[in-house]
This record gives structure tokens, sequence and C-alpha cells, in this order.
């Protein structure tokens, strides 16, 4: 299973909306036959990879695979069916497909063929891997995790709209890596215009940009905006109030691989409502996003307990009393009220510490 696991890996930010899985075919000696993965939506699934690498190897054999067979016809047919005609004798399965049009009828199928079925094997680790795939195909919303490198007493920068490096070499390369293996990353306008970023993933070999969205109620982004000129394959997505001005509306959705889409305000009518700015984004098959701040953007993700991860860099230095702070619009009352995190990790990035928290329990 950690074979078929480091598979379903190399899927990662590239199988949306559907899941990375990996499946290794082995014999009854434990030798390898084959391995698979899951590569984008649409092409054959992990077991189909694996089986055809084995072709008459598989009869007899033990298949490994990180989410249980699909037992329906999607884009491509059931691959329960595929491991029951490939004469496998038995399944190992990481975890049980939350898709509700699979949901362990693979599981069962299996079983009704005479084939040995053992499931939960390395569940946590498999789980792991597809987050976005569950939280996608279970709530229609992508999984968010909010990022930020900051200072030790929590600023961003130095002087309130003036872009200032915090963290090291190291925590950047992560970030892109980071950035590489989600659908989408978000900014607030203001993060826009004070530090006019081109959110890509060139640090790292062979990236893929994501999606970039931002949020920005009254138009106010510069047309000369890096974000809105990459050399990428990448677009960007500017939503907007429905009372947004109409000709920077359509100046701005006539440039080269720029689109502007208007979402409702939320209740205080102050800012777009982030749960239909989520909906929408999981109807594109967005299934994981990258919050990139600012302030103003994570006080709002984290009051309305939208963020289901964290991911914080903090530098060790002070970054003063001038700066921009972590969170703004975001009132903590107690120690009982505080969001506190859970499945907690530390991690050195250079001379920075990387703290990773959860807000779900799996
Ligand atoms: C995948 N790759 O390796 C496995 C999947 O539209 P389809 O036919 O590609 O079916 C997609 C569903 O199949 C997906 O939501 C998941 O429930 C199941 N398993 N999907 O893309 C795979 N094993
Ligand atoms: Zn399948």
């Amino acid at each position: 299973m950690r074979l078929a696991l480091h598979q379903a890996r190399k899927g990662i930010g590239r199988t949306s909306p559907n899941p990375c899985v990996g499946a290794v075919v082995v014999q009854d000696d434990d030798t390898v036959v084959s391995r698979g993965y899951h590569k984008k939506a649409g092409t054959p699934h992990a077991e189909v990879h694996a089986l055809r690498k084995a072709g008459s190897r598989a009869e007899g054999a033990t298949i490994y695979v990180t989410l249980e067979p699909c037992n329906h016809t999607g884009r491509t047919p059931p691959c329960s069916h595929a491991v029951a005609a490939a004469g496998i004798k038995r399944v190992v399965v990481g975890m049980v497909d939350p898709n509700p049009l699979v949901s362990g009828s693979g599981i069962s199928y299996l079983r009704k063929q005479g084939i040995e079925v053992l499931s939960g094997v390395l569940e946590n680790e498999c789980k792991e891997v597809n987050l976005p795939f569950v939280k996608h195909i279970t709530t229609g919303k992508p999984f968010v995790v909010m990022k930020a490198g900051m200072s030790l007493d929590g600023k961003l920068s130095y002087q309130k709209g003036v872009p200032g490096k915090m963290t090291g070499a190291k925590s950047r390369r992560t970030v892109h890596g980071l950035r590489n293996s989600m659908d989408a990353i978000l900014v607030g306008v203001g993060t826009v215009i004070a530090d006019n970023p081109s959110l890509t993933t060139r640090l790292v070999k062979c990236g893929r940009d994501p999606l970039r969205v931002v949020l920005d109620s009254s138009l106010r982004i510069s047309s000369q905006a890096k974000i809105l000129h990459l050399d990428s394959s990448a677009s960007t997505l500017i939503f907007c109030s429905p009372v947004a001005d109409r000709d920077k509306k359509e100046l701005l959705g006539k440039m080269d691989g720029v689109n502007v889409q208007s979402v409702a305000l939320d209740e205080t009518g102050r800012g777009l409502d982030m749960n239909r700015v989520l909906d929408h984004l999981g109807k594109m098959g967005i299934c994981s996003l990258l919050v990139e701040g600012g302030a103003e953007i994570h006080g709002s993700f984290l009051s309305k307990s939208l963020v289901d991860r964290v991911m914080l860099f903090v530098a060790p230095l002070f970054g003063g009393s001038s700066g921009t702070p972590l969170l703004s619009g975001f009132p903590v009352s107690d120690n009982t009220s505080a969001p506190r995190l859970q499945n907690i990790h530390y991690k050195k990035c250079g001379e920075d510490v990387l703290v990773r928290g959860d807000f779900f329990t799996t």
C-alpha cells in the first residue's frame, strides 16, 4: 500500500475533480508485477493502468489500491469489473470511496464475485492524499488551505501597503511547491495592489500554475497588474459585486485569460459572499484552494469557518508595530472562542518554522 500511495501522490494537483489514486499488482511471492496511477480526470483509472501493464500476470494476483475500485460507468467503465475480469484473487483497499455513486458498492461487487477484499489499510495516509477530493465530492466546495508567511509578532509586512519579505528562500520554494499541488490560489485585491504578485509556481521544476482568483468587489484592480498579464496556461478569475463598474468589468473580461464573475454580497453588505465564491469554484471542478491573504481575506475566511487547513510560515524576526497583522476584522474574545487547530505539525523550513494544523477531524 505504501508503493500504491507513492503512485497516487504523483497525481496530486493534476486529477481534479477526480481523486489521486495509485494501484500496485503483486504476486503471491510478493513480487511487484506492475504499478499505475490516475493522471487526469477523464482518463483511465489507476487500477486500469496497473492491470494493463500486468496483462496475464494479474491472474491470481493481489491488487493494492488506495481508493476503493469504482463500480459505476462515468467517463470510464467500472474498475470493479476490470479487476474481476483480470482474474485478481485479492483486493487490498486504502479507503472507501466517498463518492455517493460508489460508496462501498465497488467492494461489495468484488466480494460477490468471490474475490477477497481487505479494506482500511493505511487509511489515514490514503485520506490525506485525497482531502480535496473528499471535501469536494461531499460538499461541492473546495478544500481551503489558509497560508501566510509572517514574523514572530504575526506581521505580514513591515509597513501597511508596502510589500516586505518576512520568510526565507526555503519557505518561498515550499510555497511554490504547495501552489503546484493546488487547483487555485485566492487573494484579495488589496494584496494585488500592494504586492503586485505573480502567484506562479516558477520555482518548481515542471510546475503548473493554478487558477488565480482575486476577490475585488468594486474592481479596483489595475489592468496592468502582473497576474493579468502572465505568460501562463492558467487563467485569472476576478469576483466582483453585482454593482461593480460595468465598463471596467467589460474591459477586464476582454483581456486574454481573464474572467470576471459577479457574486452577491454577504449579509453585512460589505464583502462578497464567500460561500457563493466557494460554491462557484466547486462547480468549476476546483477541489483545492490556497488562500494567500491579505489580512482581511484571512479574517473573513476564519470568521466564517471556511478554512480547513492552516499553514503558517513563521520567520525568526519581528515585523514591528507599523506592519500589517495576519488578521483583520476578526476579534476573538477569549480562549474558549479562539479557533484552535487540531492535528498540529511543526516543521523547520530553513530558518523559519512551518506550523500546520486542521480545523476538521477525519
Ligand atoms: C479516478 N481515478 O483511479 C479512481 C477513481 O468519471 P470517471 O469514470 O473517471 O469516474 C470518476 C470516479 O471514479 C471518481 O469520482 C471516483 O469516485 C472513482 N474512482 N476515479 O478518476 C481513479 N479509482
Ligand atoms: Zn475506477
